[in-house]
């Protein structure tokens, strides 16, 4: 088999690396582990930036999102008591995000490609990347019994954090560079009515609570959790009140609970490998990165990657152009290093580290003190998470 880019990972980034080359004449194949029902189990991001529902619409995958995602103009901060509400819209000139599950994203994009006849391989397995230095790199693997193998100009590593592709660059070549939270988030889907209209992000001396949704009659929610904890240790009883512990008593009185649909624990983790490319090989998304998720980045960032990366591998098959390609790693890179900045800012000033860090506790007061009076820091926070220009 051939073909011009073999994509590795149907999550997000994989399918909408291979949705845009379509439309622009390029061919793919993509190669997925799990099976399709498996990848649209995952329950994961809900906030988009403009650049993505943006970059949505460019391939034409955008008419479910834009019937059914909600336009958020701001979001809320809370923490000793009060509330701090970040105005998107008025902070950024304008700026706005869209609250549209990725489970949902990524089901649009399957059906986008099945629409134009798109290759995607589910339950490869044992996939090796070879001859990436070369003109003519290929990829082998198991699909349905049998070894196969595809020859490819370029090879995309988008398989996500356990993938196989950024492994494949030579520890030599390569740098990693990597921070764990000493906690997780315990998330929690339920369909039952968001507390609030806006996201709310709160710090509590017991820890760190999210209010999210994903529609007006479903809700996520997260807490913060010890690293070693497991999601059979919560009942929902547990859970529910947890988290009415952790948000202000006035929002705590309305918030409905009922039975979780899901309920799993997340690590908080920050992780970049340098570089992002190595000879015909381009990582993109969590395969290169990973953000926690308290900045709602990671798949933003994965999106930006993908239209970098899409523009410069549709600009050398139209053109010849090398140029983009060239830059490729450095220009993601750039755009990957200030969310992280961003999403660490955010996991440091909400998170609770008082068992092991008492001055960082009282630091995180005078932060949080500063940021009321502040519409300069305010304004800061807004631009970072409407995100940045592409
Ligand atoms: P994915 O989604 O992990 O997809 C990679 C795919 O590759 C497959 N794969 C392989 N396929 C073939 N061969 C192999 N050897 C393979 N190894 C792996 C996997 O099965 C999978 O299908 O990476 P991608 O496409 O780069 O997308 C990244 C996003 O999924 C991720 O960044 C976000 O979900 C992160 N994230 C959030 N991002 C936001 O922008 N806003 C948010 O609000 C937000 N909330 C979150 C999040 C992530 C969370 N978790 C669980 C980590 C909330 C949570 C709780
Ligand atoms: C979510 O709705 O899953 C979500 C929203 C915002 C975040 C993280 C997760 O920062």
């Amino acid at each position: 088999m051939k073909t011009q880019v073999v994509i590795i990972g149907g999550g997000p980034s994989g399918l909408l690396l291979s949705q845009l080359l379509d439309l622009a004449g390029v061919d793919s194949v993509v190669l997925e582990r799990k099976s399709r029902d498996y990848v649209l189990s995952r329950i994961r991001a809900g906030v988009l930036e403009q650049g993505l529902t943006d970059l949505l619409r460019k391939a034409q995958v955008s008419t479910r999102m834009d019937a059914e995602g909600k336009i958020h103009d701001g979001f809320c901060l809370a923490f000793g008591g009060q509330t701090l509400r970040i105005d998107l819209k008025r902070l950024t000139g304008g700026k706005t995000v869209m609250v549209y599950g990725q489970t949902e994203l990524t089901r649009d994009l399957y059906e986008a490609r099945d629409a134009l006849n798109g290759t995607i391989l589910h339950e490869v397995e044992d996939v090796v990347l070879h001859d990436l230095k070369s003109a003519s790199p290929s990829v082998s693997f198991l699909h349905a019994g049998e070894r196969q193998r595809i020859a490819c100009d370029f090879i995309a590593g988008c398989d996500g954090f356990h993938g196989v592709s950024c492994t494949s660059i030579p520890a030599e070549v390569r740098t990693e560079y990597e921070k764990t939270f000493p906690f997780g988030w315990l998330g929690v889907l339920s369909r039952t009515r968001p507390v609030d209209d806006e996201l709310i992000y709160a710090r509590s001396p017991e820890g760190f609570a999210l209010c999210s949704m994903r529609s007006d009659t479903l809700s996520r929610y997260y807490v913060q959790c010890p690293l070693s904890d497991s999601a059979e240790n919560w009942s929902d009883d547990r859970f529910w009140n947890t988290l009415s512990r952790r948000i202000p008593a006035h929002i705590a009185a309305r918030l409905e609970t009922g039975p979780s649909i899901e309920k799993s624990i997340a690590p908080l983790r920050s992780f970049i490998s340098e570089p992002m490319r190595f000879g015909q090989l381009f990582l993109a998304g969590d395969a290169a990165h990973i953000v926690p998720p308290t900045g709602a980045k990671g798949l933003n960032l994965a999106a930006s990657d993908i239209f970098y990366l899409s523009t410069a591998l549709i600009d050398f098959y139209q053109s010849g152009s090398n140029a983009g390609l060239q830059t490729y790693s450095q220009t993601a890179l750039s755009r990957v290093w200030k969310a992280s900045r961003f999403s660490w800012f955010m996991t440091e000033l909400l998170h609770d580290f008082s068992q092991t860090d008492r001055f960082g506790d009282r630091m995180q007061d005078a932060q949080l003190d500063y940021l009321v009076g502040s519409e300069a820091l305010q304004t800061s926070i807004a631009e970072n998470y409407a995100g940045l220009p592409y």
